[in-house]
């Protein structure tokens, strides 16, 4: 199964850097919206997962979409996803 991610972050959250360290280091090419800088990300952000948290993981898959807060989650769920 295919899966497309978008990362909803901000350029001053740790946690959302922290995520971007990682794609950078398993060289992982996310597409990113930015809440701080983007009213219309934020909508999307808080129309699809129902909080304004940062960072979030946007995964579409089958037509679906599911929303995955909390960076160590969003970490482990790329890198199960990048080596299963
Ligand atoms: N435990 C969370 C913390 C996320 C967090 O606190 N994000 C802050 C920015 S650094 C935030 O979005 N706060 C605003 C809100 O929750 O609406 C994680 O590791 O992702």
């Amino acid at each position: 199964m295919v899966e497309r991610y978008t990362l909803y972050k901000d350029d001053w959250c740790p946690f959302c850097r922290r995520v971007q360290t990682f794609l950078a280091e398993a060289r992982l090419d996310v597409p990113m919206r930015d809440t701080f800088n983007d009213a219309g990300a934020r909508g999307e952000l808080m129309a699809g997962g129902g909080r304004a948290t940062v960072p979030c993981l946007k995964i579409e898959a089958d037509g679906a979409e599911r929303w995955l807060y909390e960076s160590a989650d969003i970490i482990d769920y790329l890198r199960s996803r990048a080596s299963p």
